[in-house]
């Protein structure tokens, strides 16, 4: 039997694209930074000129899932980051975005079988977004972390397993086209 672990040391040819909500962007910039902060540190080119991260920005979490999709198909990345902040003090609409986020998250890392971290806050107050942006602890460094780990573990897969798309419809061209109806199998 064989243990595949993904690793923080091969980041040479790895891309990583980050949606970022703009709603709650105090708290938002925050995650980014703390984002750089880790890829950095761990060798990845984090200049948006550069070869290794694209940022992407969006109005709000809500349309976060429908970008990082098309991230994912595009064959260019290796993970895609989702960063937001969703705030239950400041709206009703917290149950229904946050809900469909985390919803959206996981169907375009399904979908398209790229590694998508969620990266949403979901917390009931500023004062506690902020908290985990930099006041205690940054969660965007450890976004970043999950990001490199399974960006690593998902390229030792490919090239150690049989190719998961072969010989059935769900290629990411055909993906590109399904409706909502055709992935889920109705
Ligand atoms: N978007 C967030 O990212 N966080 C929130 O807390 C939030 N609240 O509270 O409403 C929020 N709303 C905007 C939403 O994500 C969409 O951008 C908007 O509804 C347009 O589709």
């Amino acid at each position: 039997m064989t243990v595949f672990e993904g690793t923080f040391t091969q980041i040479e040819p790895l891309r990583f694209g980050i949606v970022i909500g703009r709603f709650n962007d105090l708290v938002t910039n925050k995650l980014v930074e703390g984002c750089q902060d880790c890829l950095k540190r761990h060798g990845v080119d984090v200049n948006p000129h550069g070869s290794q991260v694209d940022y992407i920005y969006v109005p709000g979490s809500f349309e976060v899932p429908i970008v990082a999709r098309q991230l994912a198909l595009s064959s260019r990345y290796d993970a895609v980051i989702c960063l937001g902040a969703v705030i239950r003090g400041q709206t009703p609409h917290f149950d229904y975005v946050s809900s469909e986020v985390a919803k959206g998250i996981a169907a375009a890392a399904f979908q398209t079988g790229v590694p998508v971290i969620f990266g949403i806050l979901t917390v009931d107050s500023m004062q506690q977004a902020l908290e985990r942006a930099g006041i205690k602890s940054n969660h965007g460094w450890d976004y970043a972390m999950s990001a490199l780990e399974m960006a690593s573990l998902m390229r030792q897969l490919r090239s150690n397993l049989a190719e998961p798309f072969s010989g059935n419809s769900l290629s990411p061209a055909s993906l590109k086209s399904a409706s909502v109806g055709e992935l889920s199998g109705e």
